[in-house]
């Protein structure tokens, strides 16, 4: 029996011959939408919960982590039949997940989602004004992970002039790298439909500081949500440390979108100082010109990075978001 799940475990196409052996072994097959340290909730077909939990230890390969089962695991359950919860008895592998260090001393990382297609960063020009290097610190950690991520601009009705050339400037400066940007007005309604169609059918991930409007934009996807929205006076009531976990929401029109509230970034465990430029598109691209090839683009002579920042090649932003993670502790972003 335990042969079949683990063949199972490795071949993701194999529904028909999933369902004679589950038949025989009375597993299912559920997606995990919400976890809360010991108890998950799994999706099983298009529209049942089922609550589950862990008994004893699952096999899971290499990881250290704090959490074996994290929202988006695909997993085999069991039903116990006196209580009608689920038991948890197989996560089967994982495309790609998202980690963070479960704390600064702990060599444990914590999994915030798993099998994820696509990202959306929401950002803002005004209320709150989102930095560069946050969205250069999210793009790094999600092309680390080869998580492609679409940047949504989000409250146009609020701009004036000098927001709408700032938007048009972040609009060219991520589309000349190779991001999609989205400008986006919830309040009246701009471009709600374009954000619909690219989620169509995927799993997504949003992120994005406190405010940007995350949960609204949920809201007006899936009104039965029903998810808490920000007060414009709250803005700044940051450090308030709610303890949430993620969760992963049904979307009426097809697809999932995992939200994670209380996770200000996600960054990437281990990643070295000397490979964070990799992640720069731009620069990475250009590096490959410099004289040494452990440069690290800061003063080395012949450096092709520093060449293209003058004559304009690279954005001079980027370029100082690179500088800054790169000489501050990288571990900040975690
Ligand atoms: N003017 C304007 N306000 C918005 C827009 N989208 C969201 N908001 C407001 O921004 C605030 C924060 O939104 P919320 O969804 O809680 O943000 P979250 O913290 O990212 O989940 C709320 O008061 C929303 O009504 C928009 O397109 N235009
Ligand atoms: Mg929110
Ligand atoms: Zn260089």
């Amino acid at each position: 029996m335990l042969a079949f799940t683990e063949l199972l475990g490795m071949d993701d196409n194999a529904t028909i011959f999933f369902t004679f052996v589950s038949n025989i072994c009375r597993l299912e097959r559920g997606i995990v939408i919400k976890s809360t340290g010991s108890r998950y909730r799994v999706l099983y077909g298009d529209n049942v919960v089922i609550d589950c939990y862990i008994k004893g230890k699952l096999r899971i390969k290499e990881l250290r982590t704090t959490n074996p089962v994290a929202v988006g695991d695909h997993v085999l359950f069991d039903i116990d039949e006196k209580s009608g919860s689920g038991i948890i008895t197989e996560v089967l592998d994982r495309r790609n997940y998202i980690l963070r260090k479960s704390s600064n001393l702990s060599k444990h990382s914590q999994i915030i989602a798993a099998n994820i297609d696509q990202a959306f960063l929401m950002v803002t020009i005004i209320l709150p004004e989102t930095p560069v290097e946050f969205i250069d610190r999210f793009l790094i950690s999600a092309e680390a992970y080869r998580i492609p991520t679409i940047i949504l601009i989000n409250k146009t009705d609020l701009y004036g002039e000098s927001e709408l050339a700032r938007m048009d400037y972040l609009e060219s400066l991520y589309g000349k790298i190779g991001y999609q940007t989205i400008n986006l007005s919830l309040y009246s309604g701009t471009e709600i439909e374009a954000v619909k169609q690219q989620m169509k059918g995927k799993v997504s991930l949003i992120s994005g500081n406190s405010g940007v409007g995350k949960s609204s934009l949920l809201n007006i996807l899936n009104p039965a949500l029903n998810l808490k929205t920000e007060k414009i006076s709250d803005y700044h009531k940051q450090g308030k440390h709610i303890t949430t976990f993620p969760e992963m929401h049904q979307m009426p029109f097809g697809g999932f979108v995992i939200d994670t509230p209380g996770i200000r970034g996600f960054g990437v465990v281990d990643m070295d100082r000397n490979e964070i430029y990799h992640f720069f598109r731009e620069i990475f691209e250009v590096s490959k010109d410099c004289r040494f090839n452990n440069c690290l683009h800061l003063d080395e002579p012949d450096c092709a990075v520093r060449a293209a920042v003058q004559n304009g090649k690279i954005d001079p932003l980027r370029y100082r978001s690179y500088l800054n993670i790169t000489e501050s502790d990288n571990r900040k972003y975690r």
